[in-house]
């Protein structure tokens, strides 16, 4: 780490309590900053990790509406539930507070009173949507209306979910309030902005010349920002839920979610140091020079820690500024979109549930496919190989039989080195450098390839024990398998250290089995961990292997939830122009008899069916429904066809009438049928 900080602040941001969290928060954000702040505290450096909940914002108000309870209730929900499911995947926030604190309302408060009364801000009177009827301005996203460009009826305010296309209210045809469905009206309002057009000069220095390091997809994020000019953004909402604008005038005003957002990290802190005084007074971890701020975030966070929050800092006048946002790209599921909204995602309450103890597991998988550098994809097939053949087939393996091996032949004894040949010395060598490679990585936050590293280890460790083959040597020269375990034993120690920041449970079993009550990052590397005649515990499996069915069962979930949304959102097709009687007199429909029914040669999609159609003659008609049933199903049916359309040739047969089918939200074709039994031949009408 640079000289000149002597402490660390690492926040991650504040989940929205507007729902449970997912894998893709975790792979993004949380993992990634628990990796570093273990690592950190290994160290033993000083270092302060800060979490929250943001409850303010539109996002829990709606889901207060939709769920018919309060906002209060929605919020202590959810922050309960992401506070828990934090806990126990190890993210080890020294405070995990809540934007409704009172500490927080009172810090965000006069932060904004500060830079009101020292004229910050400009005011400006703008026009902004009004439902009259209820009273209330309305934000972006509680704006509906027909999309400018692709003319669905429903495009969001900010957003048309049919084309993509980004859009802002006033583009909107007809805008209406999505939850009453009433008409807009125009109405001024006051608001207050921070003049970002002011800071365009620092913040482009500071950023892109002074922070070139930063990761490129933060980097050029910023860049494109700045290239395209900052413009004033207003720091106030009309709404209700929020913290109360403290000004006079300013009734019926909150401060907007991404202004009072940030600031919780500063009111957890102090939340965290008032009531725990060894924490030292919380103005050291914000605005001492040598302290060094960095923010874990996603990379639709970006210009809010990277621009917003830093003009906010710098307003305010007494804060230091981050020193690196390390921002993860997005994760996603199955080749899809993670989606709150849609229900689409990996809950981690309802991982906790599914796959019990094996928090390892996802965090290593999260890790090993970390979004670092552009999106990347979890599957639940890679999920499982990953488990099986590494974590299982190489950790696993090498620690356990090293362990086992010094149970059955030494009683779990460690025992004395012998004489190293050139194959133990190569192998002690290999571990000699991975401490520096390790810390080199992870200090420059590539969590993925510092994994990989210690992974390595194992590998290394797996394969030595392999060549070794002690279990046979122990037959012709036990005094030489003596060596061969005692090195095992170091190198299995040295993987307690190693995957410490990244795999906290399984690390802190197999210390346990090893019986090493204090260990320290700095030990790592050496290869004298576990002494000559150090007693160790029984040892148990690290890692279990995951089972097909348990890997089915979730991609089962997932296409039954994507399955689900297609039919919550299908809309019948518009009903065509209205015909006169007598066309419609001019179709027969009859009900028919499946006497047979087969599949058509070199035809993927036809099934020829015989029918009893009351004539005496048996009818063929074809119809392309074979992806959809197997032709036994059929036969014995009564089916609903056209009598009296002209025959046609398919595949050199001569379909005479077409077979009525219903067409399912999804494209599948259902064939229609009566209710009641009903003679071959009868007309429909
Ligand atoms: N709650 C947005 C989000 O969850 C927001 C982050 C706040 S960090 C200060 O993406
Ligand atoms: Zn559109």
């Amino acid at each position: 780490m640079d000289k000149k900080f002597k402490r660390t602040t690492v926040t991650t941001a504040l989940p929205y309590a507007n729902g449970p969290i997912h894998i893709g928060h975790l792979a993004g954000v949380y993992v990634p900053a628990d990796i570093y702040v273990r690592y950190l505290r290994l160290k033993e450096r000083e270092v302060l990790f800060v979490g929250g909940s943001d409850e303010h914002g539109v996002p829990v108000t709606i889901r207060a509406r939709k769920e018919g309870i309060s906002v209060q209730d929605v919020v202590d929900r959810y922050h309960n539930l992401i506070k828990d499911s934090f806990q126990k995947f190890g993210i080890s926030f020294d405070v995990y507070s809540r934007t409704t604190s009172e500490t927080h309302h009172k810090l965000a408060s006069d932060f904004f009173r500060k830079l009101y009364d020292e004229g910050k801000f400009i005011e400006q009177v703008s026009e902004q949507f009004y439902d009259e009827q209820t009273g209330h301005f309305l934000t972006d996203r509680n704006i509906r209306g027909e999309c400018p460009r692709c003319h669905a009826p429903e495009a969001y305010g900010d957003q048309c979910e049919k084309c993509g296309a980004t859009l802002s209210p006033e583009e909107l045809i007809n805008p209406y309030n999505a939850e009453t469905g009433n008409p807009l009206v125009k109405r001024e309002t006051k608001h207050w902005y921070l003049p970002l057009d002011k800071d365009q000069p620092w913040l482009e220095k500071w950023i892109l010349e002074d922070h070139k390091e930063w990761r490129p997809n933060v980097y050029g994020q910023c860049k494109s920002w700045l290239d395209g000019g900052l413009r004033p953004r207003a720091v106030t909402r009309d709404l209700e839920w929020g913290i109360p604008v403290p000004v006079e005038g300013a009734e019926g005003k909150v401060l907007y979610v991404w202004f009072d957002a940030p600031i919780g990290y500063i009111s957890n802190t102090k939340e965290l140091c008032d009531n725990h005084p060894e924490w030292g007074n919380w103005e050291t971890w914000w605005k001492d020079p040598e302290t060094r701020l960095i923010h874990f975030i996603g990379k639709d966070n970006i210009v809010f820690h990277c621009i917003v929050f830093p003009a906010m800092l710098k307003a305010h006048g007494d804060y230091i500024l981050p020193d690196n946002v390390p921002s993860n790209e997005f994760l996603n599921l199955e080749g899809n979109k993670i989606s709150t909204s849609r229900n689409y995602a990996v809950w981690l309450n309802e991982y906790l549930e599914e796959l019990p103890n094996r928090q390892d597991e996802l965090r290593y998988v999260l890790t090993a496919n970390a979004p670092e550098t552009k999106d990347n994809d979890f599957t639940w097939a890679d999920f499982q190989a990953r488990c099986n053949n590494e974590l299982v087939a190489i950790y696993g393996n090498f620690v356990n039989r090293a362990l086992q091996l010094t149970q059955k032949y030494y009683d779990g004894l460690v025992p004395a080195c012998g004489e190293l040949n050139e194959y133990d010395r190569e192998t002690l060598a290999e571990f000699g450098d991975v401490k520096s490679r390790l810390e080199n990585l992870i200090e420059n936050f590539k969590f993925r390839e510092a994994q990989k590293e210690a992974m390595n280890l194992a590998r290394i460790g797996n394969k030595y024990i392999a060549d070794c083959e002690p279990w046979k040597v122990i037959k012709t020269d036990p005094e030489r398998v003596k060596t061969i375990i005692y090195i095992s034993l170091q190198l299995t120690a040295n993987l307690a250290i190693a995957f410490e920041p990244f795999l906290p449970f399984s690390s802190k079993r197999l210390r346990e089995m090893l019986n090493m009550d204090t260990f320290s990052w700095e030990c790592l590397g050496q290869t004298d961990l576990l002494p000559t005649g150090k007693q160790l515990a029984q040892p148990s499996l690290l890692f279990s292997k995951i089972e097909d069915d348990v890997v089915q069962a979730q991609i089962k979930k997932l296409e039954d939830t994507v399955k689900a949304n297609e039919a919550a959102s299908y809309k019948a097709a518009p009903v065509k122009e209205n015909i006169p009687f007598e066309d419609f007199e001019k179709l027969d429909i009859r009900v028919g008899l499946v006497k047979a029914c087969e599949k058509v040669k070199k035809s993927k999609k036809l099934l020829k069916f015989t029918l009893d159609d009351g004539s005496g003659t048996d009818r063929t008609i074809l119809s392309g429904i074979a992806q959809w049933y197997e032709p036994e199903r059929l036969v014995g049916k009564r089916v609903l066809f056209i009598a009296n359309l002209a025959p046609r040739k398919m595949m050199g047969e001569e379909s005479c009438g077409m077979i009525l089918s219903a067409v399912n939200y999804n494209g599948n074709l259902s064939v229609t049928t009566t209710l009641d039994d009903v003679k071959g031949g009868s007309q429909v009408g």
